[in-house]
């Protein structure tokens, strides 16, 4: 065991959206790294935590101890100084990495920026459990959706024109005002950009304001008109009748059925790819198996389909009400210089914020064999398919099995050896990293 390439046990989390029992990706990963693990299949199993968040830190396995205890112990060599300085935490990773396995939708949420982070945590710790930001990135295991940023202008007013209960709820007048005055071609940072965010901050801002009662009859009526007259919602979007049924039955009559499905972008993401959503962007995942990477914290600022505390008031503020077209939110994937080798795919995805990036490396069935460079920085890799061997360059004892769901720390400037073998299964892994 080296303490420079460490294996992790890494805990999760029970929350009630997740995949139920051995169907879960989750359960899965955690049950095949510690086989004395029990799966309850009675219980959904929703985010693999991988890094050292205090709510959920992961072990090092054979040594009994938390990462967060590891790095606290020796910063410099598990951190590195550049990452201590530059991110001010001897004992913290800067980024949390996670497995999410999604069987009904989540909140309809939007993560702080850093100054709304320290305000949110200082007034109310209990529902904001840090002071940092959490923008995020998710990539698709599995055929993902989600709903990601405000549809573009011109699509929300036709839906306003076409749907009596989504105008009936924003009322004549300020639906008039929406249809005749957004601007669908302003660019971003314009004035006529301004006009436009204004514009659904109002609509939304009515929507999330408007009383209990009067929401659920009007979520009622809307359910049921997708039934009778599909071809109506089909006008805005193909999947829609059949989204806001599903979603209904998973949270009848809530009012995520109008801020998602109706005024929210529905992404459909194919294995493989990516999208980042920036701090106060409202999402929600709805289904599919993900890896995602975001700045260590938990801040969620959420408003419906969901059991969970609500925050309307700070939700409807803190929104910066951009609305684009879904290809703006899916991330092109690059080449990594410091990885060559033999696997068939070798991307980086490198969101526009500092504190992680993440590698995806997928081996052809034949295995082979891929060099990764020392990474000026700390970072954590995880198999989601097949498995192999991982080592460091020149110390042959550190060779060791990774197979699916298999986490490990790997220390900075470490250079390492991945290799495939897994027959007929694409060897695949996923790395969260960063460098100063
Ligand atoms: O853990 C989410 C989980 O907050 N995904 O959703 O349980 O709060 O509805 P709920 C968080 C996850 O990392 C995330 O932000 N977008
Ligand atoms: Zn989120």
């Amino acid at each position: 065991m080296s303490e420079k390439l460490i294996r992790l046990q890494c805990g999760y989390q029970n929350y009630d959206w997740g995949k139920i029992g051995s169907s879960s990706a989750v359960a899965q990963f955690v049950k095949n790294s510690d086989p004395s693990i029990k799966i309850d299949e009675s219980k959904p199993y929703a985010e693999l935590w991988m890094g050292t968040h205090p709510s959920v830190p992961s072990k090092a396995i054979d040594i009994g101890k938390t990462l967060r205890e590891l790095i606290e112990s020796n910063p410099t060599g598990l951190l590195g100084e550049s990452i201590i300085e530059k991110f001010g935490s001897s004992k913290e990773l800067p980024f949390l990495f996670k497995v999410l396995s999604i069987e009904k939708v989540l909140s309809i949420q939007a993560h702080p920026d850093k100054k709304l982070g320290a305000q949110l945590h200082k007034q109310d710790p209990k529902n904001y459990p840090d002071d940092n930001h959490k923008p995020e990135m998710a990539i698709a295991v599995t055929d993902f959706e989600g709903f990601c940023g405000f549809k573009p202008v011109d699509q929300i007013s036709k839906t306003l024109e076409l749907i009596p209960e989504l105008k009936s709820i924003i009322g004549d007048d300020l639906s008039k005002e929406f249809i005749n005055e957004i601007k669908p071609s302003a660019t971003t940072g314009s004035e006529d950009d301004k006009i436009n965010r204004k514009l659904i901050q109002k609509i939304f801002s009515k929507l999330m304001n408007t009383d209990e009662t009067k929401l659920s009859q009007k979520a009622e009526e809307l359910v049921k008109r997708s039934e009778e007259d599909p071809v109506l919602f089909q006008k805005i979007d193909s999947r829609l009748p059949e989204l806001i049924q599903r979603l209904n039955k998973q949270f009848p009559n809530d009012i995520g059925l109008f801020c998602g499905c109706l005024l929210l972008n529905h992404v459909n993401l194919k294995k493989g790819e990516a999208m980042f959503l920036q701090a106060k962007d409202p999402h929600a995942y709805i289904s599919g198996d993900i890896i995602e990477c975001m700045a260590a914290s938990d801040n969620v600022v959420r408003a419906g389909f969901t059991p969970k505390f609500k925050d309307v008031k700070n939700l409807v503020e803190m929104l910066t009400y951009a609305s684009e077209p879904v290809e703006q939110q899916k991330m092109k994937p690059l080449s990594f210089p410091k990885s060559s080798g033999d696997a068939k795919i070798s991307n980086l995805f490198d969101p526009p914020i500092e504190e992680f990036s993440v590698l995806q490396t997928v081996f052809d069935t034949k295995g082979g064999k891929q060099h990764f460079e020392g990474i000026n920085g700390p970072s954590i890799i995880i198999a989601t398919n097949g498995s192999g061997f991982i080592e460091i360059v020149n110390h042959p004892s550190s060779k060791q099995k990774i197979d699916t769901g298999y986490v490990f720390f790997v220390a900075p400037n470490t250079e390492i050896n991945l290799t495939g073998d897994s027959g007929d299964d694409a060897f695949t892994t996923y790395r969260a990293f960063v460098e100063a």
